[in-house]
């Protein structure tokens, strides 16, 4: 039997989310032929969603022992039953247990150990997994064209290798990618910069980058500097650098309407923009005001939009964050009248809750004014919305690669699966909060399993005030994602590290995520290189264990370790279940104390300045000898090993290199 089937029905549009292709079982053009597929019984239903629309329900019965997981990023466990889900791009920073849609749509499940399936459609999918104990997994496409794929393999991991070999291999970002990020809305100017910098400096607290959001921007138009607020940018970009710090520019969706904007101009001219109804370019309304949405459907236009990252190249930067792709739309050319400044006046008196709160239907009425250019036909954009963020982030994700000679950093909020090949992504705005610290880990796992491997979410929390703890906490965590940035919003408590008395804790957990680097860098790349999951849930690695199934706030982190996070409020400790005997890690701000524990259940101290992790029995991990303030003065050869192992194979290269290779990989042995 094949691993892998294609069914095509309909005629879908092109994703991109599949490299590799394959021949197609059936096509399958209506009812009388969706029989074919032994998986799920297949209806065509009509009158579904908010459109009403025509669709393709499949229902599979679930065992009792089966486990549902997938869907990237998506709230909830990792064992997606007993919930509904619906993949439908949306901005919604206060998300909660019934929250169903996030920023990213990642439509494969994987159904026990029995199958993987990837329904590939950019249109909305509504995912009913055992709701009120149904024990049925039903997925409602929106629509009667999609690529199903159907994977079989040698248990759930297997089956994820056999996904993940078909969508390509992941975005791999520089080495200082790799280190601590420093960023919040509302640093405005080079000062504001400088500060941030200059504190880490001082508390002697590693750091690798600084995000400059929105308000670097000339009145938030795409591509430009504000001269005032940075003044000789490309000085001060350099002048950075050579602290070890990279600055890491924000670029949203819109681009501002207005005469003289160059990107305005020539996207005008050259039709590279989505339309509205009357086959203009459409207006939405964004930070910088109107502003037109790249039509990233038509390669040209992507080829087009990728190249005007050269404008931030030029003055040195080497890394970008792309925000508000789902698209994220304020009101429209067609909503009621609502003068910008007038909202811009409702958002100082309103808090930032109250003002999102009635967004999201908005935006969806506007999903239906708007088209884009596909093989010359003109698509609305509700039916292709999912795979908007995705084609953004592959614009720029080629256009960096054409413009630039070594690797970038480049991190996206929405996402469709394909997208994994050209950039990562962060999880979107989340909250101050301990669920969200939870929901971190969980979507970790289900964020690798679609091909999602730099990714993490914002430490800390982005909107409501971080508490010392819950900071401390999420950065123990936060200290194995490959992405590890600080994140807060504009108004929120201050939430740098030295901004919570004294440094002496975070000092010390970031310090491990530094003396850890050698080896959170070398797994990632093999794990990409190898189509594995970077963080992986017990389950995977211990199939056999019944124990280890459920476990949703453990994680394994490349092929040596195990983390256990304190992930509550006023914990000393937690319980952690351990499949096999391992050696158990302290780090107490220099020296990782090893102790040996034997398999089972345990119950841990961890007090909130120390972080304790696992190395697997017979394995070993390389870490620095020395703590340095960034990556640029971290020398990832200058290692020793830890853990009871006798040897580790390390991936070795300059951090910027494009040739990434198996070849890179050397011996490491104890002496
Ligand atoms: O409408 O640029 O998710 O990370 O700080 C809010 C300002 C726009 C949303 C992003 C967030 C960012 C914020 N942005």
């Amino acid at each position: 039997m094949a691993a892998v089937k294609k069914y095509v029905f309909g005629k879908p549009y092109d994703t991109y989310a599949i490299e590799k292709d394959i021949p197609t079982e059936s096509v399958i053009g209506g009812p009388s032929e969706a029989g074919v597929i032994k998986e799920f019984k297949i209806d065509y239903v009509s009158n579904i969603g908010p459109d009403n629309a025509d669709g393709i329900r499949f229902e599979r019965a679930l065992a009792d022992e089966d486990i549902v997981y997938g869907l990237g990023e998506t709230m909830h466990g990792m064992n997606k039953r007993g919930h509904e889900y619906i993949s439908y791009n949306t901005d919604d920073p206060h998300h909660k247990d019934t929250t169903r849609s996030l920023y990213g749509s990642h439509n494969f499940l994987l159904i026990g150990d029995k199958f993987g399936v990837f329904f590939d459609t950019p249109s909305r999918v509504v995912f009913n997994i055992d709701v009120n104990d149904s024990k049925i997994v039903e997925v409602i496409a929106e629509t009667d064209s999609l690529r199903l794929y159907i994977f079989t393999g040698d248990g759930c991991y297997d089956i994820v290798k056999k996904f993940r070999n078909m969508i390509g291999k992941s975005f791999i970002p520089p080495l200082w990618a790799f280190g601590f990020c420093q960023s919040r809305w509302g640093y405005k100017t080079a000062e504001d910069v400088s500060e941030v910098v200059d504190k880490y400096r001082q508390a002697n607290i590693p750091l690798d980058s600084v995000c400059m959001d929105i308000d670097y921007m000339d009145r938030y138009i795409d591509f430009t500097i504000n001269e005032k607020r940075f003044p000789n940018f490309t000085d001060y970009v350099f002048e950075m650098k050579k602290k070890g710090i990279h600055l890491v520019p924000i670029i949203d969706a819109g681009v501002k309407v207005e005469p003289g904007n160059e990107v305005y101009e020539e996207g005008v001219k050259n039709g590279f923009f989505c339309t509205n109804h009357e086959n203009k370019p459409f207006k939405a309304a964004v930070w910088p005001g109107m502003t037109h949405f790249p039509d990233v459907f038509q390669p040209e236009a992507r080829k087009w939009f990728g190249s005007k990252y050269k404008k931030l190249t030029d003055c040195g930067i080497e890394g970008f964050w792309n925000d508000m792709n789902e698209p994220a739309i304020f009101y429209s050319e067609y909503s009621k009248k609502q003068p910008f400044w007038d909202w811009v006046l409702s958002f100082l008196s309103k808090s930032w809750a109250e003002r999102h709160a009635s967004k999201e239907s908005n935006a969806y009425k506007d999903y239906k004014n708007f088209y884009h250019l596909i093989n010359g036909e003109r698509v609305l954009h509700q039916k292709v919305h999912n795979l908007y963020g995705g084609l953004l982030t592959q614009a720029a994700g080629e256009g960096l690669s054409e413009i630039m000679d070594r690797r970038f950093l480049l991190f996206s909020r929405s996402s469709y699966i394909g997208a994994h090949r050209y950039g990562g992504i962060w999880t979107g705005d989340n909250n101050s909060c301990w669920e969200h610290l939870a929901v971190n880990v969980c979507q970790m796992a289900s964020l690798n399993m679609c091909g999602f491997v730099y990714t993490g979410a914002d430490t800390g929390g982005f909107g409501g005030n971080a508490s010392r703890e819950l900071l401390l906490r999420w950065l123990a965590f936060s200290d194995f994602t490959p992405l590890m940035r600080d994140h807060s919003c504009l108004g929120t408590r201050k939430q740098e590290c030295y901004q919570f008395g004294d440094t002496e804790a975070f000092r010390k957990v970031v310090n491990l995520r530094y003396r850890l680097i050698p080896y959170i860098y070398s797994e990632f790349v093999k794990a990409v290189l190898n189509d594995e999951m970077y963080m992986r849930p017990l389950h995977f690695d211990y199939p056999d264990d019944p124990k280890c199934k459920y476990i949703d706030d453990q994680l394994m982190v490349g092929g040596d370790l195990m983390i256990a996070p304190v992930i509550t409020k006023d914990a000393d400790g937690r319980k952690v279940y351990l499949p096999e005997d391992m050696t158990v890690v302290r780090f107490d701000g220099t020296n990782f104390i090893c102790n040996e524990m034997q398999a089972g259940e345990h119950e841990i101290t961890v007090p909130g300045h120390e972080v304790v992790f696992f190395i697997k029995k017979n394995h070993a991990i390389p870490v620095t000898v020395n703590t340095v303030q960034s990556t640029m003065d971290m020398d990832i050869t200058d290692v020793r090993l830890i853990g009871d192992g006798e040897s580790y194979c390390q991936y070795v290269d300059d951090g910027i290199t494009r040739d990434i290779r198996p070849e890179n990989i050397v011996v490491l042995h104890k002496p």
